[in-house]
Formats: C-alpha cells, structure tokens, sequence
C-alpha cells in the first residue's frame, strides 16, 4: 500500500509542479506541547450544617442529573446539557424553588446568574428557576472553568434561596458537588431555607 501510495503521490505532485519543494511545502515545525500542571486540590472546608455525602465507586450506576458523579467518571451530571472543566461546581435541589448558585474565585470575581461568565474563562452554562421557569432540568446550576487555568486560591460555594415560586418551596435540600481536574473533591448537602443564603462551602486549589 506505501508504494502505492507513493506512486500516487508522485503521479499528482508530477501534474501540479516540480519535485523540488518550495518553501511552502516545507512541514512547519510542530508546535511544543502546551503543559498544564493539573490543579490540585489543597483542602475543602464545609460549613458545619452541611452533610457530606459518602462516595461509594464500588458500583457506579448510570448518571442522572443531580448534581453527583454516578457513574463515578470524575464528571457531574455528563449528558445533562452542561459541562465540566477545569473546575466544575453543581448544585441539585428538592422542590420548586429557585436557588442560586455563587462561586468567588481568588480574584474576588463572583460568578451566578447575574454574572455569567468571566473573560478567563469561567461561566455559568445552567441556571435552573425551579417552578418559576419552565425548562430542562430547572433545579441544577453549574459553573465550570474552561480556557485558562483557574487561578489557584480560595474559592467560595455560596447558595441563596431567591424565592418558592409558584408552587412547592419550604426548606429545600441542596446538594452540591465540586470537581477539580476531573475528580470529585467535596459533594456535601445542605437544607435552606426561604430567603436563606449560606457559603456552603469553600476549597483552595494549587
Ligand atoms: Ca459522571
Ligand atoms: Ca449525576
């Protein structure tokens, strides 16, 4: 097959020009290979009313989307319509209220609904309503960094109670679950409560 291959090469080469090479056909070098120290993990620290939640991968199950790893792939929720990166938090609730979900990086930058996105990178790509909006999957939010590294820091998993929409509302269990360099590091749950706004949580990544 390389001789044929070789043949034809030569046959097209031969009806389009010399066989000298220009300067255009000469391969550029390849480009280095970009390294990127993955983030490390340095600690995770709950609020005491937050429960961790035991991580068991002896028998991984199929995902759904509820703002845990199922099926164990260091992923939340794959398949849910949003996505994971270099830090990926979720938050899953219990009834039809409308949470909100807040991330401070180290730079003192706040991501949430009311600011979806940041110039390096991180964003806001689910932001459930609860009842108050009828959409796919209305009691997740999830942040993720992609693009650049994060910056490495502490960063703070707030959770504020907006309101109960039309329906169902009341004290409200929120799960939420932080992956850094796709490996879970903290999935916790918490009960809030209406009007209610808690840091969860806050971790510190190298
Ligand atoms: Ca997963
Ligand atoms: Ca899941």
């Amino acid at each position: 097959m390389a001789c044929v291959l070789l043949l034809l090469g030569c046959a097209r080469r031969g009806v389009e020009g010399p066989l000298t090479e220009t300067p255009d056909e000469v391969a550029e070098p390849e480009p280095l290979p970009v390294i990127i120290e993955p983030l490390k993990v340095v600690s995770v620290v709950p609020i005491a009313t937050a429960r961790e939640i035991p991580r068991d991968c002896r028998n991984p199950t199929e995902e759904r989307c509820n703002a845990l790893d199922d099926d164990c792939d260091g992923v939340i929720d794959d398949g849910c319509g949003y996505g994971t990166g270099f830090i990926q938090v979720t938050a899953s609730w219990d009834t039809g209220a409308d949470i909100d979900l807040y991330v401070t990086g180290p730079l003192g930058d706040t991501l949430s609904f009311q600011r979806p996105s940041t110039p390096a990178g991180a964003r806001v790509d689910h932001s459930g309503r609860g009842d108050c909006t009828a959409m796919p999957n209305p009691q997740i939010e999830n942040i993720r960094w992609v693009g650049q590294r994060p910056t490495g820091g502490i960063y703070e998993v707030e959770l504020h109670y907006w309101g109960e929409c039309i329906t169902s509302g009341g004290p409200t269990n929120v799960t939420v679950s932080v992956a850094i360099a796709r490996k879970i590091a903290a999935q916790y749950i918490h009960s809030l409560l209406p009007g209610e706004r808690v840091r969860i949580l806050r971790f510190v990544v190298q």
